[in-house]
């Protein structure tokens, strides 16, 4: 396999930069942003109500709803541009990581960030619905911003990587029991960003 794992184990983060070509995660972005159903959601942070600092949407099969800051989410159908990137993610797990017998996603948690004033704060994707050592894929299109993971017990313990354009990063075993997140503001990012987290419910 041409990555490695970031963290130790039983954490796993592998970055691969060229999951897909310039072109290609060019056009998807375009696509993403057109087919998708972007909401502007609340959530409550600290007894306040407001609004996420991103556009959000949630896609999956028939009844995989997703408990999320306090709400429920229907899933939206899957759009084509999307599904055309969960077969290609399942299909580079196919090839690349045959030893864990493939991977199947039935859940996508898409954001948008409009600019570098967009962001997502520290958390773990530990929904209970995703299991003990949830499974996430991450696409990045667009703008390339700073992706920040934390140890929870060692917080100064951090790894900082760059998710470029057209990148994947899957993150596995105990990462989000031990580590958390986010996606920090950025003064000089202008652009726009996608990122869609696949998921198994
Ligand atoms: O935009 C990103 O890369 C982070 C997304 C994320 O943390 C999440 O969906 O849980």
């Amino acid at each position: 396999m041409d990555t490695w794992n970031l963290l130790e184990e039983p954490s796993e983060a592998w970055l691969i930069p060229d999951f897909l070509s310039p072109d290609h995660a060019s056009s998807l972005f375009k696509r993403v942003q057109s087919e998708v159903k972007w909401q502007e959601r609340e959530i409550v942070l600290f007894g306040k109500r407001m609004l996420q600092p991103r556009l959000v949407a949630w896609q999956g099969d028939p009844g995989k709803s997703y408990r999320y800051s306090g709400s429920t989410w229907e899933p939206d159908p899957w759009s084509p541009s999307v599904l055309e990137i969960r077969n290609r993610i399942e299909e580079w797990f196919r090839e690349k990581m045959d030893q864990r017998g493939g991977a199947s996603f039935n859940g996508v948690l898409l954001n948008l960030y409009r600019s570098g004033s967009d962001s997502m704060g520290w958390h773990r994707d530990n929904e209970p619905e995703l299991g003990p050592e949830p499974l996430i894929a991450s696409v990045s299109l667009g703008a390339i911003r700073r992706f920040v993971l934390r140890n929870r017990e060692h917080p100064e313990s951090k790894h900082v990587l760059e998710l470029p354009h057209g990148s994947l990063l899957v993150m596995g075993g105990a990462t989000q029991r031990d580590w958390e997140h986010s996606l920090p503001k950025s003064a000089r990012v202008q652009g726009a960003r996608i990122n869609l987290t696949f998921r198994r419910l």
